[in-house]
């Protein structure tokens, strides 16, 4: 095991790449994807059976953990790995995106952002400096610099100035951070939908020097195309030997298509919130289990997958305990979708070691065209 942060390409197949990033609690297999851990737990889920379903790495939130329980706490109880009690790696979001996604009061200045919490109305503040410290507590292994990412559709101004601002927040963030040898910073690229401002982040991230590089600011109402377009040329900006993470994303074909230009690790909570309304995601597409076409179905979610959901129920059953509102329905399908989104990533990691990923693609499609069973 090693004791430091790195990341090594195995193969690349055109501009997709699959590696091993290795930290001191364990390899993080790319293309990674990341189950989201928001309040400390993947609802629904033991962290022992998310292991089961292949993930390496966890994401865990800034904003979420510094209101509840509060960043000292989890420190004074061991950090965020034992209190959780999952000891692979954790990567946290820095704060600021979810600050402004959900919480009152906002207010914007150079040093940071003030806010009312969503959960009981207290006044509390992130910079760069406070979000590198409660990562910090939380004892994370991938720590995120903290930016801001404007919604889109927004002005070329706006979404430039704000690059800026998050350009300088970045350094700061690297100041902060100092040098902590096993864990890990990685800058946030922004810019929007603008390919000189991705340059010019990209330039600006670099010029800093980060362990890896997120892009940000994509999947915030773009729509797919254009998110695509975006990552034709965006991710070629960033250094070819660090890991490059695209924030938020996404369905299925989101992930597949990023995988294919270049993004190397991904989260989302789609598989596990979906799951929770009874929504399931297969080779076939999205299958909503509340629907009566399941009432009296005996078969399997799908017969060629190996989670608990489908090895020991039938869709009659799941579309009962969906429609029953029983606890086990969240629990099964998000264990099925997390099974189906590790499945994926593995299924892209073969396929680019191989060299084939143009043919494994070509079969994602063709199975999703042929609709569910
Ligand atoms: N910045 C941060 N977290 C994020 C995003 C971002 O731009 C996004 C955008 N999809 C999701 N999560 N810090
Ligand atoms: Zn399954």
């Amino acid at each position: 095991m090693t004791d430091r942060f790195s990341f090594a390409l195995h193969a690349t197949d055109g501009a997709a790449r699959t590696g091993l990033i290795s930290t001191p609690r364990g390899g993080i297999r790319t293309p990674a994807f990341m189950p989201v851990g928001t309040a400390a737990t993947v609802k629904a889920m033991l962290p022992g059976s998310v292991r089961q379903t292949g993930a390496d790495i966890l994401l865990g939130n800034t904003y979420h953990l510094m209101l509840r329980p509060g960043a000292e706490r989890v420190a004074r109880l061991g950090g965020l790995h034992r209190f959780m009690n999952w000891d692979r790696p954790i990567l946290t979001d820095s704060g600021g995106f979810q600050v402004m996604s959900l919480a009152s009061l906002r207010k914007l200045t150079e040093e940071g952002v003030t806010f009312a919490s969503h959960i009981d109305g207290s006044k509390h503040m992130l910079s760069p400096e406070t979000s590198m410290e409660i990562q910090r507590l939380l004892g994370s292994d991938i720590v995120m610099a903290f930016d801001e990412c404007p919604a889109l559709p927004a002005d070329r101004a706006r979404i430039e100035e704000s690059m800026r601002l998050s350009m300088r927040w970045a350094q700061r963030s690297r100041d902060a951070f100092g040098d902590r040898p096993g864990h890990a910073l990685f800058g946030i690229q922004q810019g929007g939908l603008e390919p000189d401002l991705r340059e010019e982040s990209a330039e600006a991230l670099t010029g800093i020097g980060f362990d890896g590089y997120a892009i940000g600011g994509l999947a915030v109402g773009e729509g797919q195309e254009a998110m695509f377009a975006c990552l034709d040329h965006a991710p070629g900006a960033l250094p070819v030997d660090k890991p490059r993470y695209l924030m938020g994303v996404g369905k299925p074909d989101d992930i597949v298509g990023a995988v294919k230009r270049g993004v190397d690790m991904m989260d989302c909570v789609l598989p596990s919130r979906s799951g929770r309304t009874g929504q399931a995601w297969t080779r076939r597409g999205q299958v909503n289990l509340r629907n009566a076409r399941h009432a009296d179905d005996p078969r399997p979610l799908d017969a060629a997958c190996t989670c608990p959901a489908c090895t020991g129920y039938s869709r009659a059953y799941l579309h009962h305990v969906v429609r029953a509102g029983e606890m086990i329905a969240g629990m099964l399908l998000t264990w099925h979708n997390l099974h189906y989104y590790q499945e994926l990533m593995g299924g892209m990691r073969d396929a680019i070691a191989a060299g084939r990923f143009a043919a494994w693609e070509a079969g994602f499609h063709a199975a999703r065209a042929e609709g569910d069973i």
